[in-house]
């Protein structure tokens, strides 16, 4: 076990009351709660970089009356066509649309397209979910 570090961290009062109450009952102290989450963070990073083939969907909603925004949004899909397969569009009500775009591709690659989408100016939420595909 590697020596233990002491550090400050400045955070919302109410940031930390709703931490707290979300590890009561299972964590004995807050160090340790914040030690898992520091580990979590770092397996899902080390996933998202990963050189492993993955299939999934990127699910966006956006303001379609964002400027540049969806010829943005079309312009990365073609650029990247060969990890795009299909889109799934639905009109959600006046201003905003619901995206779900199918992907298959290296997870590495997917990771940085998929925050390129997400930090488009207009995009309210975004999120890529993989699975892996087993050949045997
Ligand atoms: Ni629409």
């Amino acid at each position: 076990m590697s020596e233990l570090k002491r550090f400050g961290v400045s955070i919302e009062a109410e940031l930390l009351a709703r931490f707290d109450q979300l590890n009561e009952g299972i964590y004995n102290n807050r160090s340790e709660a914040i030690r898992d989450l520091i580990r979590d963070k770092l397996i899902t990073k080390e996933k998202e970089n990963s050189q492993e083939n993955v299939v999934g969907t990127i699910t966006l909603i956006y303001n379609f009356k964002q400027p540049g925004l969806t010829d943005k949004m079309y312009q990365l899909q073609h650029d990247y066509h060969c990890l795009f397969k299909t889109n799934l569009h639905l009109h959600l009500n006046h201003k905003f649309c619901l995206e779900v775009i199918v992907v298959e591709g290296l997870q590495n690659k997917l990771t940085k397209i998929s925050e390129r989408l997400i930090a488009l100016k207009g995009v309210k939420h975004g999120k890529l979910t993989v699975t892996k595909v087993n050949e045997s």
